[in-house]
């Protein structure tokens, strides 16, 4: 039976309505439902090899539209509903978003997912089913607050399996329950994404936001993503979280190698297991203690487990590299305790140095000198991120395990970020060079042929401005905003964090309020858009969130200046939201201090969609530049050498900069100007200010004059349309690099090893 009667049927048998009659709920609960059988029919991607790729955060995004697309009926599904009045893309905005992630790292996770599947490799996701998610961000008094997230409801994807595990802690055990999600191959099979819940999860123990008792490990161990760490409780529930998933990733491992009559010592030539980040590292200790469990010695379990396991790193923060005190593990997981010193023991007779222990003289646990001595291949997700962790971050390491270092710089799938989220410029791009690159994403390189012809640069833009209205539409729906959609859309959506310097960009915003109140006008008018949420306990991240709100309020507010200038930070950006403001974007905000950022992925998307980087020498914006070329982005600000030799010097203050540079000095003062304490918290806006003129960590201060500089030149050519429209075909055609396909194809080929 075709699709189209499928979905009619289904309407008739579940409500008694035509698809005419029915509402826009009702027609999306009879799509979901055939789309879910659809799915259920689907081939499982099957081989005698297959990788796990374990993370804490899947930051999947809806469902609907990937799974139409992949099944490749997402054409007639539209005309279908249009041909009865109704909007495909209102349908699928029921859909409630899961938050599994925090940003990057877990939205990689789930295009991998997509890549893996669409290369019809054999590769399954292991995680857990955060029933909150990370937590919805609303603001009030132009302040960021938090509160519960749900996302799972009676149409949900999520798939009952009646699979369950036991896994012991020091004081009790907890029996799991999996859930899973299919993940299908663009037009091809299917694999799985496996997410672990307990039984006994209470969402009533949530009051006041997202306030619960972080002791009550029965009843909260999957309630939120990351809770707040910034108490010993809240570190301790991280730790029940990470073991909880890693024991069952690895119990499941083992239950299916058993019965598939393999040998466990023979594991490591049919499994391969992806730490992603440090989050699931103890799956190493883990590992060796079940098979020790099932009567290999240790040797024999240590040396199966390291020819298994394979570890990602995505920070060089040292904060982020986690590292436990010995003691909480001893409470919480003393099984593993015997495991870890022997690990200990191992390593320092490889080496005796103490910055390469795993475990430390004040008895600290570092997870990842564990995931590197006992993994067979460590690497870095773009080319100077990987660079950086062999000779600086982590050059001890690469001394003793050269070969186990390598690049896999990080990629973005293309069905969620061009074909799903921008329809136009993809049935553009099918006009002008065939569909092709949907299998093939070098094939975008064939737009080049067209970087003189004008018809073609003008559409481009037409497509653009289409794209903008609609996000205009959105923001007035979802903020009450209203956008001048002529107007650039300067773009810096990602977690806010001080080294992505959201607060550079806020003094480029009073650098041009300070311009229009003197009477200079920038040379096209400029809206500012911000999406981003802070850590619940990360203090002068939710500073800057108030002054980013404080300023769009006085900006809002001045007839003088809004209609030249405009900031909007959204609320509770997430994966829904980037779908529309990516595709909208001209300028890519890619800001990060040299040497911090360790790929980026929005940067990817926002040129893929045809946007301009402003960026820095960072992470995957190296790549870009060279993919691109001078001429078709805007880089600015100090290399990476010169900051890393700063903070090996100790040789930068802020305070230095602001002495040669009175003007500078005058926009960090406006951030406790009497406009800005009139409206906002002093308290918060003395703390940001009191940090960037006295500390500035991140060295906001030494980019921003550049900073002002490049962005000024961009907007002053960004009116040249003929030439601004060369850029953005010249970057969507360079962006093919950038599919995660490839980037799996080469963990394939270089790491997995699978068919
Ligand atoms: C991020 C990195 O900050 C980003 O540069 C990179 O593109 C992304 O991972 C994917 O590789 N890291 C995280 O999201 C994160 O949570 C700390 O890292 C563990």
């Amino acid at each position: 039976m075709d699709v189209k009667t499928l979905i009619e049927e289904r309407v008739q048998t579940l409500f008694n309505l035509s698809l005419k009659d029915c509402s826009d709920e009702q027609a999306y609960v009879a799509l979901l439902s055939v789309v879910k059988e659809l799915l259920e029919d689907k081939k499982t991607i099957e081989g005698d090899r297959k990788v796990y790729y374990f993370s804490a955060e899947f930051l999947i995004g809806k469902l609907m539209s990937n799974n139409l697309i992949n099944l490749g009926i997402r054409k007639e599904v539209k005309e279908l509903f249009e041909a009865n009045g109704k909007s495909l893309a209102e349908i699928e905005e029921i859909e409630a978003e899961p938050s599994l992630g925090n940003g990057g790292l877990g939205r990689l996770a789930a295009c991998f997912l997509d890549s893996i599947a669409t290369l019809d490799l054999p590769g399954d996701g292991v995680g857990l089913n955060y029933h909150l998610g990370l937590f919805k961000q609303v603001f009030d008094h132009n302040k960021q607050c938090e509160t519960p997230n749900p996302w799972i409801d009676d149409h949900s994807w999520l798939i009952p399996t009646n699979k369950h595990y036991t896994v012991d802690f020091k004081d009790f055990s907890l029996k799991s329950e999996l859930y899973d999600l299919d993940v299908l191959g663009y037009k091809g099979n299917k694999n799985k994404l496996h997410l672990f819940d307990i039984v006994s999860v209470d969402e009533h123990i949530v009051h006041d936001g997202i306030q619960f008792d972080k002791s009550n490990i029965l009843k909260n161990l999957t309630l939120f993503l990351y809770p707040d760490d910034s108490d010993e409780d809240g570190r301790k529930l991280r730790i029940y979280q990470q073991y909880f998933m890693v024991s069952n990733g690895a119990q499941m491992i083992l239950e299916d190698i058993k019965k598939r009559g393999i040998s466990l010592t023979e594991l490591d030539k049919h499994v391969c297991i992806q730490i992603n980040d440090t989050h699931p590292s103890m799956v190493i200790p883990e590992l060796i203690r079940l098979l020790m469990q099932e009567g290999l010695t240790m040797k024999q379990a240590i040396d199966i487990t390291s020819k298994t396991c394979a570890y990602t790193n995505h920070t060089i923060l040292a904060e982020a590299l986690e590292k436990w005190p010995m003691y909480y593990l001893e409470e919480i997981v003393p099984q593993l305790i015997p495991i870890i010193e022997a690990l200990d023991a191992v390593a320092s007779e490889r080496c005796a140095d103490e910055k390469v222990a795993i475990i430390d003289s004040n008895k600290t646990v570092h997870m990842a000198h564990m995931d590197i001595h006992f993994g067979f291949s460590i690497n870095g997700v773009a080319a100077i991120h990987t660079d950086i962790l062999k000779d600086t971050e982590l050059h001890d390491f690469y001394k003793l395990y050269p070969t186990h270092f390598n690049n896999k710089t990080n990629g973005v799938t293309f069905r969620r970020w061009l074909l799903s989220c921008n329809e136009e410029l993809t049935a553009f791009i099918d006009k002008l060079i065939g569909e092709g690159y949907k299998e093939d994403a070098n094939k975008l390189e064939e737009l080049q042929k067209f970087v003189d012809d004008d018809a073609v640069l003008e559409e481009l833009l037409a497509i653009k401005q289409t794209k903008k209205e609609q996000l205009a539409h959105v923001i007035e729906a979802k903020e009450g905003i209203k956008l001048n959609p002529s107007s650039i859309f300067d773009v810096q959506v990602k977690r806010l964090h001080e080294y992505k310097r959201q607060q550079m960009n806020v003094l480029y915003i009073i650098y041009q309020y300070l311009q229009i109140k003197a009477g200079n006008k920038p040379a096209h008018p400029i809206t500012c858009i911000f999406g981003a949420k802070a850590a619940p306990a990360y203090i002068l991240a939710k500073d800057i969130i108030h002054t980013i709100l404080c300023l769009q309020q006085i900006i809002d507010n001045d007839p003088e200046v809004s209609p030249y200038l405009k900031v909007v930070m959204v609320e509770n950006y997430n994966v829904t939201y980037a779908e529309s403001i990516i595709p909208a974007a001209d300028f890519s905000e890619q800001i990060s201090l040299a040497s911090k950022e360790a790929s980026g992925t929005s940067n990817m998307k926002f040129m893929l969609n045809g946007a301009v980087t402003l960026g820095t020498d960072d992470g995957a914006n190296v790549e870009i530049h060279e993919f691109v070329g001078d001429d078709n982005i805007y880089i600015f600000g100090a290399k990476a050498d010169t900051v890393i030799a700063h903070y090996q010097n100790g040789d930068y203050h802020p305070q230095d900069v602001l002495a040669n540079d009175p003007e500078l000095r005058k926009l960090v003062d406006f951030i406790v100007s009497d406009e800005m304490k009139a409206i906002g918290d002093q308290e918060c806006l003395y703390r940001l200010y009191n940090d960037m003129t006295n500390k500035d960590w991140f060295m906001a201060l030494l980019d921003a004059r550049d900073y002002i500089q490049t962005k000024e030149q961009a907007i002053a050519d960004f009116n040249d349309r003929k030439a601004w429209a060369k850029k953005m075909l010249i970057n969507i055609s360079k962006a093919g690099f950038f599919s995660s396909d490839r980037t799996i194809a080469q963990y394939n080929e270089d790491i997995w090893k699978l068919k």
